[in-house]
């Protein structure tokens, strides 16, 4: 190779680097501001002493709710029956799930999973225990 054709290689291997390196950036900063769960009721980790009526989950930003899914399922892994995902009256960065019977103790996982109006999906879970009764 001429002296000057290792220039261009070298010169087209840190141009490789540079572009792989803004697209890391690049991703950092899309991940940054993609729609991202802010809190939930029950909230993350809680233990509740009574079982709750619905779950309501606190989004950065408005998810598409036609296309915004939430599941719940116990410590067997079985699915809790929940009504279609709402937008709540008053919040419309908050998703509420009706629980459609009440719930026995034990650990319960919510899975959810909503698209922003940038087209992006994001999914994510979080946990909650139902106290047993206390006598
Ligand atoms: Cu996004």
């Amino acid at each position: 190779m001429t002296s000057f054709g290792i220039r261009i290689a070298r010169l087209a291997s840190l141009m490789g680097l540079v572009g792989v390196t803004s697209l890391v950036t690049a991703r950092g900063a899309e991940a940054r501001f993609h729609l991202h769960l802010r809190g939930s009721t029950p909230a993350d980790g809680a233990t509740i002493s009574s079982a709750p009526p619905n779950i309501q989950l606190f989004f950065s930003e408005r998810p598409e709710i036609k296309v915004t899914t939430v599941n719940l399922v116990d410590g067997g892994n079985a699915n809790v029956a929940l009504s279609a995902p709402r937008l709540a009256s008053g919040a419309d960065t908050a998703v509420v799930v009706d629980v459609k019977a009440p719930l026995a103790a034990g650990v319960y996982t919510v899975k959810w999973s909503a698209m922003a109006s940038d087209g992006h999906v994001q999914r994510g879970s979080f946990g909650f225990t139902v106290a047993g009764a206390k006598h």
